[in-house]
């Protein structure tokens, strides 16, 4: 039986803005443009007993609660955010599903107490970010995610195996994941209001009445859902590259760069925990001309010292003579496709070569 978290943030954005302005602290704020065309991202808890909530136009948000105060969003720092309970999840499990900037699935089956987890989780994303989260946990994703929900904020809820058929019974049909308001109003004129309701229909009629996805209704009424949770983003490849200030035209100045990139590469392969065969060279010319060198290796590099020495082959086999360089760039994979995800690095040529 597998042991499924579900982490989901408290008003988000509303929260990390009460956060950094104690100002809008214990007041009803809206997340978004204040303007006529404007819609709200999110509402803080004091602003919801209004009815104001995500989605909803802003001229009607202040209409239904005319102290509402708007407050711009911030990307940036809601992704910087995510980025850093994401990293806690990873401390973990590697099976982290985001659903968005503020939500997660996490298969944490090989932990002994998923409860005890979920508690820890919510403590070091307090410590970390001074916001809180609702967790929810249980056996499978559809599950966990109601438990979440169940009770917001700073919740923790957990469906244990011998509660789920009452439990599922109960639910109201809307607070199914997965069934949207057009079909809770669907299922309501057919008279399924709770779990209960919806286990009395067999599999064959839900799927005359909802098709395929009917299916997917007959095991939520029966707390089924065998969904895995899949880390959505597969790294194939990890790389690093410098662009010169000046371009370069000395090899000696072109293998000291290269040093410099391949240990910022090892510092990411090692960070994390990548294993790949193939490492492919980089190298564009001033005048755009871009052109890539590989080499494959029956095993995956685990030192540096082999990256080292695959690199300073691959820039023997480039004619470098005469032309000037303006990037160096480093990738290792399990292909020979060219890196997907390198990154810049923020020093000047200048400082390289002190
Ligand atoms: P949610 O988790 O749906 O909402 P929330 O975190 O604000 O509140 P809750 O405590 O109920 O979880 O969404 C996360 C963030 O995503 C939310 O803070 C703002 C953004 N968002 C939108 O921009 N538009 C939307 O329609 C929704 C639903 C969310
Ligand atoms: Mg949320």
């Amino acid at each position: 039986m597998r042991k499924i978290i579900h982490i989901d943030m408290d008003a988000f954005f509303a929260a990390v803005e009460q956060r950094d302005n104690p100002s809008l602290r214990g007041k009803p704020i809206a997340v978004g443009h204040s303007g006529r065309r404007g819609v709200i991202s999110t509402a803080s808890y004091e602003a919801r007993p209004y009815g104001v909530r995500s989605a909803l136009p802003s001229s009607v948000a202040q209409r239904l609660c005319p102290e509402l105060i708007f407050v711009e969003p911030r990307f940036e720092v809601y992704k910087a955010i995510s980025e850093q309970i994401r990293t806690i999840f990873r401390q973990y499990t590697d099976l982290v599903e985001p659903l968005s900037l503020d939500e997660a699935f996490l298969d944490v089956s090989h932990h002994k107490s998923a409860t005890i987890v979920a508690q820890e989780i919510k403590q070091k994303i307090f410590q970390t970010t001074s916001l809180t989260a609702s967790a929810g946990v249980s056996i499978n994703k559809m599950l966990a995610k109601i438990a979440s929900d169940y009770r917001k904020p700073d919740g923790l809820f957990v469906i244990p195996p011998k509660q789920i058929d009452s439990f599922v019974a109960q639910l109201p049909i809307e607070k199914f994941f997965g069934i949207g308001e057009v079909t809770a109003t669907k299922m309501h004129r057919l008279g399924i209001r709770t779990g209960a309701d919806l286990r009395e229909w067999s599999e064959i009629s839900l799927v005359k009445q909802f098709g395929k996805v009917g299916r997917l209704y007959y095991g939520y009424a029966r707390g089924e859902d065998l969904r895995a949770v899949t880390p959505n983003r597969v790294r194939k490849s990890l790389g690093a590259e410098i662009t010169f200030i000046s371009d370069v035209d000395d090899r000696e100045i072109l293998l000291d760069e290269l040093t410099a990139v391949r240990d910022e590469l090892w510092s990411r392969i090692r960070r994390h925990e990548f294993h790949g065969k193939t490492v492919v060279l980089k190298i564009k010319f001033d005048d755009f001309q871009q052109i890539t060198r590989s080499k494959t290796l029956p095993t995956a590099i685990e030192d540096i010292n082999t990256l080292k020495s695959i690199s300073e082959e691959l820039l023997c086999k480039v004619e470098v003579e005469n032309r000037k360089i303006r990037l160096i760039g480093l990738t290792v994979g399990n292909s020979t496709e060219p890196c997907s995800e390198c990154i810049q690095l923020c020093f000047d040529f200048e400082q390289l070569t002190d």
